[in-house]
């Protein structure tokens, strides 16, 4: 499915975001950048140690916000790393961090000039936000950038299971 909001066009994919080839794809990360499982372990093993090595001399990023590293050995010249919000109940802010975590990222790949930008689904595996309510504000967030900036042509969604993607696609329909 596929979407366009001014010079942006907004898809979701189906896949493994490892191998896309998007300028920048953008990671699930945790706030010491210190890598883990899910998404941010499958970036770390596809690209390679140059993306650590990186993260290590970054120290640190904070929930909603967003650092840039190299792809290293990925199609993807950049990672963009965020931390989305651990689900707590919902009461704890945690709405206004995963859409900060969206919007930083997309903010931070226009300072630098890219064109695409690829992501996961933040917070919706480890860190347990609920997949509806996450892919409402994951799209509404891309949406509002899209129709405030130019600069940036794709956002990509991909996400890695059919779950995923289907709760993905019903909350693009009604926002669409
Ligand atoms: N491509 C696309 N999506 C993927 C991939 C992949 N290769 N692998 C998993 N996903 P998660 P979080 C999906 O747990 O909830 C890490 O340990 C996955 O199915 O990766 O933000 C970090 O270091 C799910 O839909 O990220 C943090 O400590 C989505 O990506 C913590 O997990 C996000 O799941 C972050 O937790």
């Amino acid at each position: 499915m596929k979407a366009q909001f001014n010079a942006t066009s907004i898809e979701l994919a189906a896949g493994d975001i490892t191998l896309e080839t998007t300028d920048a794809i953008v990671n699930a990360a945790n706030e010491h950048l210190a890598g883990g499982a899910g998404v941010d372990g499958a970036i770390h093993r596809a690209g390679g140690p140059a993306i650590m090595a990186e993260c290590r001399k970054i120290g640190g990023c904070p929930t909603g916000q967003a650092v840039i590293t190299t792809g290293g050995w990925l199609a993807a010249r950049y990672v963009i790393h965020t931390v989305g919000p651990i689900y707590k109940g919902g009461a704890k802010g945690e709405a206004g961090l995963l859409s900060s975590a969206y919007t930083n990222s997309l903010k931070l790949a226009a300072t630098k000039g890219l064109q695409s930008i690829a992501f996961p689904a933040i917070s919706c595996g480890i860190y347990g936000y609920p997949v509806h309510e996450a892919a409402h504000l994951a799209l509404a967030a891309c949406i509002e950038f899209a129709r405030k900036n130019n600069g940036i042509k794709l956002i990509r969604h991909v996400l890695f299971d059919q779950r995923t993607f289907n709760i993905f696609e019903q909350e693009f329909k009604k926002l669409v």
